[in-house]
């Protein structure tokens, strides 16, 4: 089970071309089956645009996914927690941090490169990040991580910088949140 609402936005630009598409395609299929009366060829002008039809679907299919990068949305609440406390993406897709409560935001403090982790926010303010190295980051809010106010991000299903994140200073109780949170990381 996944624990984060993906929208990728590019699915619906997808699926306007595609439509445009699969339209022409019918079309064409109707030009086909008024150019041809004669019965063999209609049946074999009819498959050529199924199978035409098929080939830009699929197309299409792989056009979305290559290109268009996905959303997710968390929302920074005023108990302090982060609505999604394990946030998967792929790599390319942006982070948006909604300030939903008061005095908190987000600081970085792991990810797979320790020398330019992605800039934090002020506080009460939205966030955006837009994740482009795979692995874990872990992040939280300035005034109350200590006391557990944090998450994590997992970039392109990569686990690779797990014990960094584990080594990272952390009072008792974030690290006690902490190790939860990679448990449900390391579990599909
Ligand atoms: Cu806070």
């Amino acid at each position: 089970m996944r624990d984060y609402l993906k929208q990728p936005n590019g699915y619906c630009v997808a699926s306007v071309v595609y439509g445009a598409l699969f339209s022409l395609a019918g079309m064409t299929g109707g030009l086909t089956v008024k150019e041809t009366p004669n019965f063999p060829k209609l049946i074999s002008g009819n498959y050529l645009s199924e199978y035409l039809k098929l080939f830009l679907i699929l197309l299409l299919i792989l056009f979305s996914k290559s290109s268009f990068a996905g959303n997710i949305q968390i929302e920074i609440n005023d108990d302090e927690t982060y609505s999604v406390k394990v946030a998967r993406v792929d790599i390319g897709d942006t982070i948006h941090w909604l300030s939903n409560g008061e005095g908190h935001n987000v600081e970085f403090f792991a990810g797979p490169d320790m020398t330019s982790l992605p800039k934090g926010s002020e506080i009460d303010s939205d966030h955006s990040v837009i994740f482009n190295k795979s692995g874990i980051y872990l992040y939280g809010c300035t005034p109350h991580a200590n006391t557990g106010m944090i998450g994590l991000v997992v970039v392109g299903d990569d686990l690779h910088n797990l014990e960094g994140i584990k080594d990272i200073q952390l009072s008792i109780v974030a690290k006690t949140v902490l190790e939860r949170l990679l448990k449900t990381a390391q579990s599909n």
